[in-house]
């Protein structure tokens, strides 16, 4: 058992050792050491002969490997080649290295016979006189008593597929010789370049380029020239994250480069087009002899793409022009945009706008460094009409330049001029304002009008201004006057469409007077409309309820008092009397009355009081305010306004305010004019009742 198992191991390892020098060495010749067939007279296996006769065989006399070798004798009459053949698939342009072992013995003295190792393109062997030259053979014309070694390199000429190799005896007339072959071997040369080690990256002078530049590598190691049919393969990738998959092989190089004739440390220089403007690459190369041997991995090179420098500016602009005003404050300029270089390419830059006033034309100097407006544009097509609009007050002419500036910094020339009268374009005057007395008890006016339109558009104005008085504008002085001494109305309706009837109804109105009022509107620009056309509109305002006198303490102790300064009594249910107040944060509220009279007399007072059993003054109440729950919001404190009117809804058909406190809430309801219902409380007043 034990020595059988030795011979299992004995087995393995030649059968190893046979594959091992199979694909290790490469041979391409079959039966090259003629160990196939044993001895006697008979062609070798695999090995072809021509058809001259000569003495070939299989021999014992002297080997150098194995049992046997290729024994050629001559037959002594004749100059010629004497040789076996084989043919072999080989690549184009790939180098080959024939090998063998030769044995001679000459008839002594003479010398004059070779043996050579010849190979010859094609599969036909060489002609039976070819003379054997360095270029096709390898040979020795020495008598020796040892093998000798037989070494040509070879390169296989462009579509050249098969080659044929002889072991060649060329014999001499007249002379006898013997000549022995062994170990012979066609090997494809197996020698990688060595890896690079000096890639280098530099951007590029050209957009989008990057150079490389290393040295060369030898065919073989650092030596040997790179002959035709050497590549460099070069991978790149701008993604980092990428490197480690993408530099793991040779395969799908980004770019190919077919070299030949490099001598190692050679400098070597390749320009990489076509790359992402500012992006940064990773490179590595790869260097392939002409037999398919290739290096390792080049050591890391990277830099950035180049971006494109670009000195060509955009075309001035020459059809600069102003569209017609169609909006307050707002001019249109009008052009066609040039490109990136002249009229070409689409344009990233910036149009420079400068504009000046007639005020300042005289003294203006055009440059795109005082250009006000720099409008930053992004790939705008060549000769597209661009708009641009800008926001100026009105009431002048403008005048207009425009600069192109590309992404390269190159400024186009100044345009042509544009120039433009903006006008001011206040609302249209409201010319059929009309008042009318809306309800005596209260006091109330209703206002009628037809919204106006705002010019230069024609569409609707932003804002009413309403104001009355208890004067005219011919007793001051005319209608500006009176505007400013006038007193602002309250909550102006939202303006309707132009040409829209619009109502408003003013109460809280003084008592007893007559009352003038007039309308203007504003647009969104805040420019100020006429006012109403010189048409004044005045209404008389009977006497109607007012609050004659309030008290607010500390505590509960608060009273509202009434005073009917007209001719008849007026019953406060019937009426439909509301108490409301307005708090410093302007919350509106509304009381509930506890009604003990209902009746305030002619030129008489109602008294209501805020807790069941005040009596201000020993005055007995007409009307109460209990208090909810918590009392809060009956109450009334410091900066609140206090208000009677026909609703329960905030600040509807009111009839008089009072105001008391510091009143500079934002909230606090002031009418303005000294006789309209608001007054202020005066801490030291007395009850009337
Ligand atoms: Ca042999
Ligand atoms: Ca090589
Ligand atoms: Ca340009
Ligand atoms: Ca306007």
């Amino acid at each position: 058992m034990k020595i059988k198992f030795f011979s299992i191991i004995f087995l393995i390892s030649i059968s190893f050792f046979i594959s091992f020098s199979t694909i290790c060495f490469g041979n391409l010749i079959n039966n090259p050491s003629f160990e196939s067939d044993g001895i006697g007279g008979i062609v070798p296996s695999r090995w072809s002969v021509p058809s001259w006769a000569f003495i070939r065989e299989t021999s014992n006399e002297q080997v150098h490997s194995g049992n046997y070798s290729l024994k050629i004798s001559t037959v002594a009459n004749s100059t010629r080649n004497y040789y076996l053949y084989q043919s072999v698939q080989v690549e184009p342009l790939a180098t080959y290295i024939l090998s063998g072992y030769v044995y001679k013995n000459d008839e002594p003295g003479v010398s004059m016979s070779t043996a050579s190792l010849v190979i010859s393109a094609g599969s036909s062997p060489i002609a039976y006189n070819k003379t054997i030259t360095s270029d096709i053979g390898v040979w020795t014309t020495q008598n020796s008593t040892s093998w000798q070694y037989l070494e040509k390199t070879t390169t296989v000429p462009l579509g050249v597929t098969i080659m044929t190799i002889h072991c060649n005896f060329r014999g001499q007339l007249g002379y006898s010789a013997t000549v022995y072959f062994d170990d012979i071997s066609f090997v494809k040369e197996s020698s990688a370049p060595a890896a690079i080690t000096t890639l280098s990256a530099a951007t590029g002078v050209g957009g989008g380029e990057i150079i490389l530049s290393w040295l060369a590598p030898g065919n073989n190691g650092f030596s040997g020239t790179l002959l035709l049919g050497s590549e460099y393969a070069i991978k790149y990738t701008s993604d980092i994250a990428q490197i480690d998959t993408i530099f793991s092989s040779t395969q799908n190089p980004n770019i190919l480069i077919s070299t030949s004739n490099v001598n190692p440390q050679e400098v070597q220089t390749y320009v990489v087009g076509g790359l992402v403007e500012y992006a940064t690459y990773y490179f590595r190369i790869w260097t392939k002899d002409n037999s398919g041997n290739w290096s390792e991995i080049s050591n890391g090179a990277t830099a950035w793409a180049m971006y494109t420098i670009d000195f060509t500016p955009p075309d001035a602009i020459s059809d600069l022009d102003v569209l017609p005003i169609t909006e307050d404050n707002k001019i249109t300029l009008r052009w066609t945009s040039p490109g990136d270089d002249g009229s070409q390419g689409s344009l990233t830059g910036a149009y420079l706008i400068q504009y000046a006033s007639q005020t300042v034309i005289d003294n203006v100097s055009w440059s795109t460094s005082t250009a006000q407006i720099i409008v930053s544009t992004t790939n705008v097509t060549p000769l597209t009409i661009q708009y641009y609009t800008l926001t100026l007050p009105g009431g002048t002419t403008y005048y207009f330049r425009i600069w192109t500036r590309d992404e390269a910094y190159n400024y186009s020339t100044i345009s042509n001029g544009a120039t433009i009268y903006l006008g001011i374009y206040p609302p249209n005057a409201i010319t059929d304002l009309t008042a009318t007395l809306w309800n005596s008890t209260v006091g109330s006016v209703m206002l009628q009008w037809t919204a106006p339109a705002d010019p230069p558009s024609g569409g609707d104005i932003s804002k009413y201004i309403i104001r009355y008085a208890t004067f005219t504008a011919s007793s001051v002085g005319g209608a500006e006057n009176w505007w400013n001494l006038a007193t602002d109305v309250f909550g102006e309706p939202v303006p309707a469409s132009a040409g829209s009837l619009q109502i408003m109804t003013i109460s809280g109105l003084p008592s007893g007077q007559y009352i003038t009022f007039h309308i203007r509107s504003t647009d969104t620009v805040n420019n100020l409309s006429d006012i109403d056309n010189g048409t004044e509109q005045t209404v008389y305002v009977p006497p109607h309820l007012l609050i004659s006198e309030v008290q607010f303490q500390t505590g509960n102790n608060d009273y509202i008092e009434l005073y009917n300064p007209t001719d008849n009594p007026i019953n406060l249910v019937d009426l439909g009397l509301s108490v409301h107040r307005r708090s410093s944060g302007g919350t509106d509220y509304t009381f509930n009355i506890e009604f003990l009279n209902q009746t305030i007399p002619a030129k008489g007072y109602f008294l209501i009081v805020s807790t069941p059993t005040y009596q201000p003054n020993g005055k007995s109440p007409d009307a109460r305010l209990p208090h909810g729950a918590s009392g809060t919001n009956n109450n009334v404190s410091s900066d609140n306004s206090v208000y009677i009117s026909l609703s329960a809804t905030a600040l509807v058909d009111v009839i008089d305010v009072i105001a008391f406190g510091s009143g500079t809430d934002t909230s606090f309801i002031d009418f303005g004019d000294p006789n309209a219902p608001k007054r202020h409380s005066y801490s030291g007043s007395a009850t009337q009742s």
